[in-house]
């Protein structure tokens, strides 16, 4: 049997740096859930308070390494850092929230970014200016906080908002491009692009209904009533009495 001499320097090198990237993940992976959560309360808030749920399903997923060294390579940058690649790619973590209609997908971009701790870097309104292939999306890039042992730390999380329509139009948008790895034949790209279209339409169509058959507009809802300030804190037990 041959053996094959490791290098003891690089081995443990190359330990450390695996070590230091899977910690790189996590912490965009405590964004991520952080956002999740943030969602999925608004969500819950909003079927019970207004009857109605504006969100049809949310996705969520930490960039994989080699869909990170793609998109490095894609901007030109061959010798990476960590700081590099913080500053570069803004969509290690993402989310993706899919809703019924136009109006919920902005009122739930309102919701989530008036929120105190949210703090907004970038917006990307593919709704109002589609991209010329007809992409269609909300982006916002939004920064949480996240507590860990060793301190808190703001990490970017991107959020893409669209409707279902949107949804479909982009996955099968997606799947032809990684079919023709890029290269579509021209008459795809129309089709695709006329697709769009109808997509939008749909969507238009849609909403219509919805507020012909529920009588309310859609853009806003009656803001829920303020929180009643909290219960002040029961005073600490007299010496000697254990609270339970
Ligand atoms: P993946 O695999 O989905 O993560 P930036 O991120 O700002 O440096 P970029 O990529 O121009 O540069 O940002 P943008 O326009 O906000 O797009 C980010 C993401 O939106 C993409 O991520 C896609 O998920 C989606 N997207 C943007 N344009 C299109 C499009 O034309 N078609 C489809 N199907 N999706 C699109 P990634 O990293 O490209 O891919």
């Amino acid at each position: 049997m041959s053996t094959v001499s490791v290098d003891e320097q690089a081995f443990h090198e190359a330990k450390e740096l695996r070590d230091r990237f899977q910690r790189f993940l996590r912490e965009y992976e405590f964004g991520m859930r952080e956002v999740e959560t943030k969602i999925s309360i608004l969500r819950d808030e909003f079927t019970h308070h207004h009857a109605y749920n504006p969100i049809e399903h949310v996705k969520s997923r930490v960039k994989s390494p080699d869909s990170i060294v793609e998109k490095l390579a894609r901007k030109g940058i061959d010798e990476p850092d960590f700081d590099l690649i913080r500053r570069e790619i803004t969509d290690i973590a993402g989310v993706r929230v899919t809703c019924s209609f136009v109006a919920d997908v902005y009122r739930l971009f309102d919701l989530l970014t008036a929120q105190d701790d949210v703090t907004v870097r970038v917006v990307k309104d593919y709704i109002a200016t589609p991209k010329d292939n007809g992409y269609k999306s909300l982006h916002a890039i939004i920064e949480v906080p996240v507590f860990l042992s060793t301190g808190a730390l703001s990490i970017p999380v991107e959020v893409q908002f669209r409707t279902i329509a949107m949804d479909f139009w982009a996955s099968l948008e997606h799947k032809i491009y990684y079919k023709f790895s890029n290269r579509v034949p021209a008459h795809l790209v129309e089709s695709l692009t006329s697709a769009a279209e109808a997509a939008s339409e749909l969507d238009a169509r849609m909403e219509r209904l919805h507020r012909e058959a529920h009588g309310v507009p859609q853009r806003r809802l009656a803001p829920a009533p303020p929180l009643a300030p909290a219960a002040p804190l029961a005073p600490p037990p007299p010496p000697g009495i254990v609270a339970v």
